[in-house]
C-alpha cells in the first residue's frame, strides 16, 4: 500500500468519527424508496401471467396474436433474417442510428416522393422504438422550447403523460372523446385548440388513436390542421399504428399527409413495434419538419447530441431488418400484405364480438366495436365491469374498458362475449 493510500484512509477515519459524526449504516442508502406503482398496461400482463387459469384470457397489452392467440413473427422479417444470418457485423450504428432504415422510413411517413425528403429538410434518427421517438422529442422541446407545454388528448396512451412529465414539460390537455356516443368530440376539440396560447404543442395520434379507436374523419382532419394554420400551432404526431387502421400503410399516414399539403412544420414519431411486429427489437424513427436543409442538420445535430448521454447510438439489427424488408420490393410487397392480414383479422374479430354480443340478447348498443378502428376497442365497461371479467371470468385488460382487439380469436370471441354480456346485465 502507497504512503499516500496509507494517509487518506487515516484522514477519512478520523473525518468520519471526529466531523461527520457515526458512518451511515451501508443499508440506508435506499431506505426512502418506495415501490413505484405498477404500469397500468404492463401491470395487466403480469396479472395473467401469474393466472394459472386454463380459460384466462388477454385483451390487456396491444401487442398482435395470431388466430391461435399466439404472437407472430411476420414472413418478411424472416426472410430478412435468413438473409442477414452469419453476414451481419454488430458495430455500433453512428448516433443518429442507421441512414437506410431512417430513409426508407421517412417514405412512409411523408410519402415516396416528398420533395420535403428530396430537399434534405427533415431532421431525424434512428430512435428506441416509438416510445424512445416521443421521449427523445420531448427532452428537444425542453432544451429547445423551454418554457413550452404540450397539450394531450383525453384519454391518450398512458405512458405520454410519463414521457413529457419526465421531460420536464407541463401537461395540459384537449377533449378528444365523446364517452356519450363513443366517438369523437370535434366541436370540444376545435374549442380546446382555439382556446389554446397561439403556438402551443399539440400530441396527435396520426391514426388508430390509443385507446379509443376513434380517429378524425378526413375532413376533420383538414379543419384541424387549418386552425393549427390560424393559431400557429406544433403538431407532433405519434404514429404508433400505421397499417393498423385500414390495413394500408399509405392510407394511414393521410392525418400527417393533409399537415404537410398545409405548409405545417411537423414533428413525427414512428414505430415497427406493431405493422413489422418487432416489438422488442426497439427500432422507430424521430423526424422534425424543418424550414430548410441547414436548419434539418442543425436539429438532427442536437437530437444526437440528446441521444448520446442517454444511449449513445440505438441497437442496430432491428433497424438492418427494416431496411431490408422496405428497400427490397418484394419483400415490401410481402409486408404490406402481412400488414393488411393483421389488420383484416382484427376488422373480423370486431364484427363476431358484435355479432356475439348481438345474439346473446344485449340490449346495449355494441356498434363502437365496428365503428372503432386500429387495435383497440374502448368498450365503455366501468372499471368495476372490468374487475369482474377478471375476477370471475380470467378476462385480463386495463380498467379504463380498452379491450385489445389483437388478443381475441375465433376460440375466446364467444366466451369474451359471454362473459361482457353477464357484467353488464345489470346496466341494461
Ligand atoms: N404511442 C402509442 C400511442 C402507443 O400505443 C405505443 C405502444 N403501446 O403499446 C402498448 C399498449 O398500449 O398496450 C407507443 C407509442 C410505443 O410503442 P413502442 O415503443 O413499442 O414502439
Amino acid at each position: 500500500m502507497s504512503f499516500g493510500t496509507a494517509m487518506s484512509r487515516q484522514l477519512l477515519r478520523c473525518s468520519s468519527a471526529a466531523t461527520l459524526g457515526a458512518p451511515r449504516s451501508m443499508s440506508s442508502w435506499w431506505r426512502h424508496v418506495e415501490p413505484a406503482p405498477k404500469d397500468p398496461i404492463l401491470g395487466v400482463a403480469e396479472a395473467f401471467l401469474a393466472d394459472p387459469s386454463p380459460n384466462k384470457v388477454n385483451v390487456g397489452v396491444g401487442a398482435y396474436r395470431d388466430d391461435n392467440g399466439k404472437p407472430v413473427v411476420l414472413e418478411c422479417v424472416r426472410e430478412a433474417e435468413r438473409r442477414i444470418a452469419g453476414n451481419m457485423n454488430m458495430e455500433y450504428l453512428p448516433m443518429g442510428g442507421s441512414l437506410k432504415m431512417v430513409e426508407e422510413t421517412l417514405k412512409l411517413a411523408y410519402g415516396e416522393n416528398s420533395n420535403l425528403i428530396k430537399d434534405k429538410r427533415i431532421a431525424a434518427v434512428q430512435s428506441l422504438s416509438g416510445t424512445g421517438a416521443c421521449r427523445l422529442f420531448a427532452d428537444f422541446q425542453k432544451r429547445f422550447s423551454p418554457d413550452s407545454q404540450i397539450y394531450i388528448p383525453v384519454p391518450t396512451w398512458a405512458n405520454h403523460h410519463n414521457i413529457w412529465r419526465d421531460a420536464h414539460i407541463p401537461q395540459r390537455t384537449f377533449h378528444y372523446y365523446h364517452p356519450e356516443s363513443r366517438g369523437l368530440n370535434f366541436p370540444a376539440m376545435m374549442d380546446d385548440i382555439k382556446n389554446a396560447p397561439n403556438g402551443s404543442f399539440f400530441l396527435l395520434h396520426a391514426c388508430a388513436h390509443n385507446p379509443t379507436g376513434v380517429d378524425p374523419s378526413e375532413e376533420q382532419w383538414r379543419e384541424i390542421s387549418y386552425q393549427f394554420k390560424v393559431k400557429g400551432h406544433f403538431a407532433f404526431f405519434d404514429m404508433a399504428y400505421q397499417g393498423f387502421a385500414s390495413g394500408d400503410p399509405e392510407r394511414d399516414a393521410k392525418s400527417i399527409r393533409i399537415f404537410l399539403e398545409d405548409g405545417h412544420l411537423i414533428g413525427c414519431a414512428q414505430s415497427y413495434a406493431k405493422n413489422m411486429g418487432l416489438y422488442g427489437q426497439r427500432v422507430g424513427c424521430l423526424s422534425v419538419v424543418c424550414e430548410d436543409e441547414k436548419q434539418a442538420v442543425a436539429v438532427k445535430s442536437q437530437l444526437q447530441q440528446l441521444a448520446r448521454p442517454m444511449y449513445s447510438s440505438p441497437p442496430v439489427h432491428g433497424a438492418v431488418i427494416v431496411s431490408i424488408i422496405l428497400s427490397d420490393p418484394d419483400l415490401k410487397k410481402l409486408w404490406l400484405k402481412e400488414v393488411k392480414g393483421m389488420a383484416d383479422r382484427i376488422i373480423g374479430m370486431r364484427t363476431a364480438l358484435r355479432e356475439n354480443l348481438e345474439k346473446l340478447g344485449s340490449p346495449l348498443s355494441w356498434e363502437h366495436i365496428t365503428k372503432q378502428i386500429g387495435m383497440f376497442c374502448y368498450s365503455g365497461l366501468t372499471p368495476e365491469q372490468v374487475d369482474r371479467l377478471t375476477s370471475e371470468y380470467h378476462i385480463y385488460l386495463t380498467r379504463n374498458g380498452r379491450i385489445s382487439m389483437a388478443g381475441v380469436t375465433t376460440g375466446n370471441v364467444g366466451y369474451l362475449a359471454n362473459a361482457i354480456h353477464e357484467v353488464t346485465k345489470s346496466a341494461q
